[in-house]
């Protein structure tokens, strides 16, 4: 019997699953040379926690892993049902919860290594986390693509921890009541990106898909599609970063100006960013509320014990 322990919890809607032991030793190397072991050698631990029957699409796995900087409070790989993301605001924000849950860290600063750098998060006193990402930036601004079954969809590639295409100006109702619609759309501009060959700029796939929309009680409301075709009940952290870099790029938004994200249920990230040189880094604000302490078991005989994959 295969034995995971696990910390379930949930930002603004979107569940972080963070395990706290069980997976195979990946050595001492950075949080990218962990993530390139997990995924080359052990990916069965990712869809064993993930995938059904423990998991499902929705889910952000996050492996609390020993920091390579002491100073750090943590490392952490992030993976979903379809492979292994850079960063993850919701899910970072997940992770310092738990571990002030777990009595691990007290309110202040505390720095996670991640595969894409390091962040600095803050526990506050009301138990809401900021992390204050990583660099944020456009890539291309007006992109046109041609996207069978819809035509012409015009928007921004920009990178937030993780690669975005952003699309302001489009004929979906940005609704809760209209996911299936919405999810349609944005698997047919994700497959039209990758057909086509657009690519980030260190050639890795735009995986994930935002549409806006405005909002009554925010800035915004997004629609984000996630890399394995599920979509992001959370404001989505690294896009709603994309989503600042190209806001300052358009000179819409200014340093220090608060801008407030909503998702598609309704959930909030306050987000703001701050210039160091050249450089946009992004501030995310949120909550997460933990919901499950638990231990995966894994049975040697079940079939289904690495998880359902079809
Ligand atoms: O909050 O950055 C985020 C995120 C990425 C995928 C799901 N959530």
């Amino acid at each position: 019997m295969q034995r995971i322990k696990i910390i379930d919890s949930h930002t603004g809607g979107e569940p972080t699953r963070l395990v706290v032991d069980g997976f195979p030793d990946l050595g001492n190397g950075s949080m990218a040379e962990r993530r390139a072991l997990l995924a080359a050698q052990h990916d069965q631990w990712r869809t064993a926690t993930v995938l059904e029957p423990r998991g499902n699409d929705v889910i952000v796995g996050a492996l609390l892993c020993p920091p390579v900087d002491a100073r750090n409070a943590a490392g952490v790989v992030f993976f979903n049902n379809s492979g292994y993301l850079g960063m993850c605001g919701h899910g970072t924000i997940g992770l310092v919860a738990s571990l002030a849950y777990l009595g691990r860290i007290q309110p202040g600063v505390h720095g996670i290594e991640t595969p894409v750098g390091t962040v600095q998060t803050t526990l506050h006193d009301d138990g809401s986390v900021s992390v204050r990402n990583v660099p944020a930036r456009r890539l291309h601004h007006h992109m046109t693509l041609q996207v069978p079954g819809y035509g012409p969809v015009t928007g921004d590639v920009a990178w937030g921890g993780n690669w975005f295409f952003l699309v302001t100006a489009h004929q979906q109702r940005v609704e809760s009541n209209n996911l299936a619609a919405l999810t349609t759309f944005a698997l047919a501009v994700q497959k039209a990106l990758e057909v086509q060959g657009v690519r980030g700029s260190d050639g890795g796939l735009i995986d994930h898909i935002e549409l806006f929309a405005d909002d009554a009680e925010a800035d915004s409301r997004n629609f984000v599609l996630c890399p394995g075709g599920a979509y992001d009940r959370s404001p989505c952290g690294t896009g709603t970063s994309a989503k600042l870099a190209c806001l300052a790029a358009d000179g819409k938004l200014q340093p220090g100006q608060v801008w407030r994200q909503a998702s598609i249920i309704g959930s909030q990230f306050e987000a703001s960013y701050a210039m160091e040189g050249d450089q946009l880094i992004p501030t995310l604000r949120g909550r997460a509320f933990m919901s499950a302490e638990a231990t995966l078991l894994i049975e040697r005989d079940d079939p289904f014990g690495w998880g359902i994959q079809l």
